[in-house]
């Protein structure tokens, strides 16, 4: 890494220093990861992610999705985590899980925000797409500049709260669903897998829940027991590690009324099972700002998580 060191979870990793990670993963298990080009952000950047295929018999698909907000630096740092134990864990339950499924993970679905965070504005939320004849500010966290990419989806676009119109909203959901290149990026790699696709999962920060579509509305959906029993379950395995403690809830009973994320544009267009939003630690003590001594038991905590939605996934 041009930084310095090697990639670890002691430190946030700047998108440069996750692809070059990712690329390097490539080439160590040739068989089993391939780095996957999803798209181009706004500003042109590659968005990369990682196909882990450990057993060539696997034919259900897994997407990870992190760092579509900018700032919840934890969410790229959890993916890079669950996708290295995957790789290298020897706990039974880990294998069993990482080995059942075709994996896709994504770290950062936004890197032209990611990179903002890092070097003009920590609390850079959105992607960075400038809307024609607004000037938006530009070092005003959250709001500002850009499209809110979990509004941007087109399932519900706009139809109920939660989202806005405004281009310098936090919520600003951009002038037509899918308008973002980061948008566009993450339905073509769903489109492409969509007959096989079991699980989505997408990691934001912060406040600890685990939340499932749809955002519109409170009416549960289909198999509404099924995905609660089993984020209760993936709850409760992630407090035993260290205590630390999970709310569970359909999106708009358990944090607010939102439309055009990622997870119910998937639920809703392709029905796919499993269906989870993680808003990773803390609960509000140190916020977006989570220190980094706890990227490895955030990481670890969550791994267990993911690892019971898969066992539930297919009752192993
Ligand atoms: N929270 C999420 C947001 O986009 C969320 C909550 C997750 C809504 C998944 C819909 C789907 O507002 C944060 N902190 O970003
Ligand atoms: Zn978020």
């Amino acid at each position: 890494n041009r930084l310095g060191g090697e990639f670890n979870w002691t430190t946030y990793q700047t998108y440069e220093q996750i692809v070059g990670w990712l690329e390097s993963l490539a080439q160590t298990y040739p068989d089993n990861v391939t780095t996957v080009v999803l798209g181009k952000s706004h500003y042109g950047v590659d968005i990369v992610g990682a196909k882990l295929v450990l057993n060539p018999n696997a034919t259900r698909v897994a997407i990870i999705e992190g760092g579509i907000h900018a700032r919840e630096w934890i969410s790229p740092a959890t993916v890079t985590y669950i996708l290295n134990s995957f790789l290298t864990s020897s706990l039974r339950r880990v294998r069993n899980a990482a080995e059942s499924m075709i994996w896709y993970f994504v770290p950062s679905i936004n890197p032209d925000g990611y990179n903002r965070t890092f070097h003009e504005d920590r609390l850079h939320r959105k992607n960075v797409q400038v809307v024609n004849g607004t000037n938006c500010s530009y070092f005003v966290g959250g709001n500002g500049i850009g499209t809110d990419l979990n509004r941007n989806f087109n399932y519900t676009w706009m139809e109920a709260g939660g989202a806005s119109s405004r281009p310098c909203s936090s919520s600003y959901a951009g002038p037509e669903p899918f308008s973002a290149p980061e948008t566009r990026a993450m339905k073509a790699l769903v489109e492409q897998v969509s007959d096989s696709l079991d699980l989505y999962i997408c990691f934001h920060s912060f406040s600890q829940l685990v939340l499932f579509p749809y955002g519109h509305t409170t009416d549960p959906i289909d198999n509404y027991y099924e995905q609660y029993a089993i984020a209760r379950m993936a709850a409760d395995e992630l407090e035993a590690y260290n205590g630390t403690k999970y709310v569970v809830g359909n999106i708009a009973e358990a944090i607010y009324v939102s439309t055009g994320s990622s997870l119910d544009w998937v639920k809703g267009t392709y029905g796919t099972r499993l269906t989870y939003g993680l808003e990773l630690r803390d609960q509000g003590q140190y916020g977006f700002l989570l220190p980094p001594d706890q990227i490895i038991d955030t990481g670890e905590e969550t791994l267990n998580a993911v690892v019971v939605l898969v066992e539930q996934l297919f009752r192993l």
